[in-house]
């Protein structure tokens, strides 16, 4: 739920290349094993088991492919997401280099997200992070004034914190992030998860759980209590070809294979 962790040492490197816009760069060779997903790279150390892996990529292949014919749908956005050169890394517990997190022992196969199965989250983070974010940066950029943001703040009660998460939000706000480590980038990151997923009802099982930090866990709710998001979100907009229906980790439609590397 709190975890959007690229590791530090992209994080300099990044720093260190002119503002350059790849997220990769840095050495992949921790990863084992890699299965390409329209050209997004799932990748996972010796340690992770086939099935996990396959699993995280049947998500993603879920969210790319929302009509099942083999072809991602907006290519646009997972052609952003494959130029960045992000990916998603699994990991037994170590910190995935170059590539947004998800750990084994958070990785198992479910019909909803859990404290157990954080893979709809995680995948989501690297299509929106490093897909939507920079496809549409004036509408789904990850900074103040763009068209998310902007909307987020009023969820937050107003612009709180200098933009960062604090310890006691307006009353009326609906997404309460307290976690300091989570910037307002990562906010925003987190503020789209949280807005898709329960509008396509992954979130109905644990309101009570998830209330400290979003209180929409419900379509209805999203759509009663932040039209503006689920405007936005949903396909009344149209154009940005943002998944609806909810992954369940059947693909079929192109076989997903594990490459091994040594
Ligand atoms: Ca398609």
């Amino acid at each position: 739920m709190n975890k959007l962790i690229f590791s530090v040492l992209s994080i300099l490197l990044l720093s260190g290349c002119g503002g350059g816009s790849s997220e990769s760069g840095t050495s992949h060779s921790m990863y084992k094993k890699t299965i390409d997903v329209f050209g997004v790279q799932v990748k996972g150390t010796a340690a992770v088991p086939d099935n996990k892996l396959l699993y995280a990529a049947k998500i993603m292949a879920e969210y790319l492919d929302q009509n099942n014919d083999g072809v991602a749908d907006n290519l646009l956005v997972t052609n952003t997401i494959k130029n960045r050169g992000a990916c998603l890394g699994m990991t037994s517990g170590e910190e995935p280099i170059g590539c947004q997190s998800l750990y084994i022992n958070e990785t198992n196969p479910s019909s909803v997200p859990s404290p157990s199965n954080a893979t709809y989250e995680e995948v989501l983070h690297v299509i929106t992070h490093s897909g939507y974010a920079h496809a549409y940066p004036s509408v789904f950029g990850e900074s103040k004034g763009t068209t998310i943001a902007t909307i987020m703040d009023k969820a937050r009660g107003g612009y709180q914190g200098a933009g960062q998460p604090v310890s006691a939000y307006p009353e009326g706000a609906w997404y309460t992030y307290e976690d300091p480590t989570c910037d307002y980038a990562c906010m925003v990151t987190e503020y789209f998860y949280w807005g898709l997923t329960s509008m396509m009802g992954l979130q109905a099982g644990r309101c009570p759980s998830i209330a400290a930090e979003w209180d929409l866990c419900t379509r209805s709710l999203v759509k009663s209590k932040d039209p503006e998001l689920f405007a936005l979100l949903s396909n009344s907009t149209g154009a940005y070809g943002i998944p609806q229906t909810r992954p369940d980790g059947n693909y079929s439609a192109l076989p997903l294979t594990i490459v091994h590397s040594e």
